[in-house]
């Protein structure tokens, strides 16, 4: 398996903030125990993308955070980013993991059985695996339930991450399922203390066992 922490999985939307308030935030939450961190953006030109990104994985570097870019290899390749994020309209896992090298960092998501051992088989290196809550962040998902998580962990070899409207206050509903960690975006990025809020999540996901 390759070196990675994948205990605390933060994904980053930045619509709702100025740049310096977004990478102060993002900076907030590598502080605060983030051990995974994936830049996500759905409405930047190419060239806005990958601004972005190497501003934040300037950031990540000085917390040693592999940093994820999600949806495009291009943007990841072109800041030598660690990894890169795929999901079912995305480019094939098979696909991202020939342009991206076998060294390098490939997610996908996969919301049943079958579909996560294709994603493993094809060169995946750990899944997403939600929305397990109805989630606010902008995303085209279904809810996935705790027995198909459940039955995803058991059926794949790799890590597999639950994801959609986790917090603190809700992950007990994971326990005893053998995730490797906890994927949040609002619950850290709309927090009114980003690094607060971070350390405590883990702290609850370790609290639990979970991860
Ligand atoms: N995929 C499934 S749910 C989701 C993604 C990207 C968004 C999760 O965001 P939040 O704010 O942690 O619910
Ligand atoms: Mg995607």
């Amino acid at each position: 398996m390759k070196n990675f922490d994948p205990t605390l999985y933060f994904i980053t939307d930045s619509t709702s903030y100025a740049e310096e308030e977004f990478l102060s935030r993002v900076e907030q939450a590598l502080k605060g125990g983030v051990t995974l961190l994936q830049l996500r953006e759905k409405d930047k030109s190419t060239r806005e993308y990958i601004e972005l990104a190497e501003k934040v994985h300037e950031i990540a570097k000085r917390y040693n955070v592999p940093l994820i870019i999600d949806d495009r290899v291009d943007v990841a390749l072109a800041i030598d980013a660690e990894g890169v994020h795929v999901g079912a309209s995305d480019m094939p896992v098979a696909t991202a993991r020939k342009l991206m090298g076998k060294d390098k960092i490939v997610g996908a998501t996969a919301k049943t059985v079958p579909w996560a051992k294709e994603a493993c088989e094809q060169g995946a290196d750990y899944l997403g695996v939600g929305a397990i809550y109805p989630t606010t962040t902008k995303v085209v998902t279904v809810l996935t339930s705790t027995e198909t998580l459940d039955a995803i962990t058991k059926a794949v070899p790799i890590p597999v991450n639950a994801i959609g409207g986790l917090n603190k206050d809700n992950i007990d509903i994971l326990k005893g399922i053998g995730i490797s960690g906890i994927c949040a975006v609002s619950a850290i990025m709309k927090a009114d203390n980003p690094e607060k809020a971070a350390r405590e999540l883990k702290a609850r996901a370790q609290e639990l066992g979970l991860c």
